[in-house]
């Protein structure tokens, strides 16, 4: 790796990443300012071959250190793009540029990975963030169509009350909740004024152009720094192929896909019922002020259209096999709790009663096989995620699967979700929730290889 303002010796790179100032035009009428990739927000979809070395430079036109992350990658720390794992930071001015061979094959993604705290113009809320797809020799599958859909909330601000789409009124079992609940005032939560898929709000980019009998296959990932968000299409079902880019055991149909920060979920849509079609978060206020976009069949000119959808709980289980997993070599129970701000202004998180970063708590052993719980003493959804690794589903909420691989998994409300995970990626690995606010006021944790 090399880190100076001058233009690398030797060969151009691969891919340039250019962090700089962008203004994003959702509607005609709101254009907002924030910070992005080579003049857009989302960045350029970058195309990876599978296990073939590439180099990126990472050009940072701001006036603070930034990084990159590739987001489901087995890269080492150095490269990885996170502090913590100290990766060098990307100098106001200068530049870096990263060298790794990018795997597994699917769909990932890449985006900044600074510390925001209490700036909601640093860290996922700006405009740092795009898809990685790193394609492998293997045949994808069959599809007419293949289009990127990020989820995405705009200009932030402080907000008492969480506003987003968590489910937590589904009688699921609950088998954290404590005996007793903190009620002390809880700190402030961010919420959004203006929403999009990718750069545009609903109504104001193209639609996406179908014809009746096309397979679409859609990327969808939310690009969120906070929000879980719930998605359908009326009148269409989304079968799941893919989840954080790996294809699942058992492919099944749903009608609303629920997804964390950092989430991916790759879904064969069928075009079976023409007209023109919205499909947004099933949240009615946001899906109105921007997260959708329209499906259009040909020759179509009805008025778009809304249905919500049917009630649903998000069952990741359902896509697994069955079976079990071999035993583990060591579990660890990791009890996430929320410490109320109280007199302060945002709640903080803990880990086993303790806030980042742990010391020497978290140690691997190469090779071993260790059982993670997450055990979520509170009341929101979260998306915890593990960088450099993937970890396969065990169980959520007593429900047993085998098979799916993820690197971000939303432990629901007062829920438990266990994983099983291989140390085989010695190093620094950073594990964390992908809502900023919490990473940020506590929620992470550094796992080492002893
Ligand atoms: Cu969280």
């Amino acid at each position: 790796m090399q880190s100076n303002a001058a233009p690398p010796a030797g060969p151009k790179a691969d891919f340039t990443l250019r962090i700089a100032p962008v203004t994003v035009e959702l509607t005609p009428s709101r254009v907002i300012s924030t910070i992005g990739y080579n003049g857009t927000s989302p960045g350029p979809l970058l195309r990876m071959q599978e296990g073939k070395p590439v180099t990126v430079d990472v050009i940072n036109e701001t006036d603070v250190p930034e990084l990159v992350h590739w987001h489901g990658l087995f890269i080492p720390p150095e490269v990885d793009g996170v502090e913590e794992e100290a990766t060098p930071m990307v100098p106001p001015h200068g530049r870096i540029r990263y060298q790794f061979t990018p795997r597994p094959a699917g769909t990932r993604w890449y985006h900044t990975h600074t510390m925001a705290g209490a700036d909601l113009h640093r860290g996922a809320y700006t405009g740092q963030f795009g898809f990685l797809m790193i394609d492998s020799a293997n045949n994808p599958g069959s599809y007419d169509k293949e289009i990127f859909l990020a989820l995405r909330e705009w200009e932030p601000y402080f907000n008492p009350e969480e506003e987003d789409d968590d489910d937590t009124s589904a009688s699921g079992p609950q088998p954290e909740r404590p005996k007793t609940l903190d009620t002390s005032p809880a700190g402030l939560e961010v919420g959004y004024q203006m929403f999009s898929i990718n750069d545009k709000s609903l109504g104001a980019g193209e639609p996406i152009r179908v014809k009746q009998g096309d397979r679409v296959l859609m990327h969808l990932l939310n690009a969120s720094a906070s929000m879980n968000r719930r998605i359908a299409l009326p009148g269409h079902t989304f079968q799941i192929v893919a989840m954080d880019g790996n294809p699942v055991p058992t492919p099944r149909t749903v009608d609303v896909i629920y997804m964390g920060p950092g989430e991916r979920v790759d879904a064969i849509v069928e075009m079976s019922q023409p007209g023109i079609w919205i499909m947004g978060t099933t949240t009615d206020a946001a899906r109105n002020a921007g997260m959708g976009v329209l499906i259009e069949y040909a020759n179509e000119h009805k008025q778009p259209q809304w249905v919500a959808p049917p009630k649903s709980v998000w069952d990741y289980t359902i896509f697994g096999k069955g079976g079990m997993q071999p035993a583990p070599d060591q579990t660890i129970d990791m009890i996430i709790e929320k410490v109320p701000s109280g007199a302060g202004l945002f709640n903080g998180w803990t880990i086993n009663g303790k806030e980042y970063p742990h010391e020497r708590e978290f140690l691997l052993k190469q090779g071993a096989r260790y059982r993670l719980v997450f055990r979520n003493r509170s009341e929101d959804d979260h998306p915890l995620h593990m960088h450099r690794h993937s970890f396969e589903i065990v169980e959520i909420n007593g429900k047993a699967t085998a098979g799916i691989m993820k690197d971000t998994v939303i432990v629901p409300g007062y829920g438990r979700a266990t994983v099983d995970m291989v140390a085989d990626q010695p190093g620094l690995t950073l594990f964390h929730c992908h809502i900023q606010q919490h990473m940020d006021y506590g929620f992470k944790a550094l796992f080492r290889y002893a």
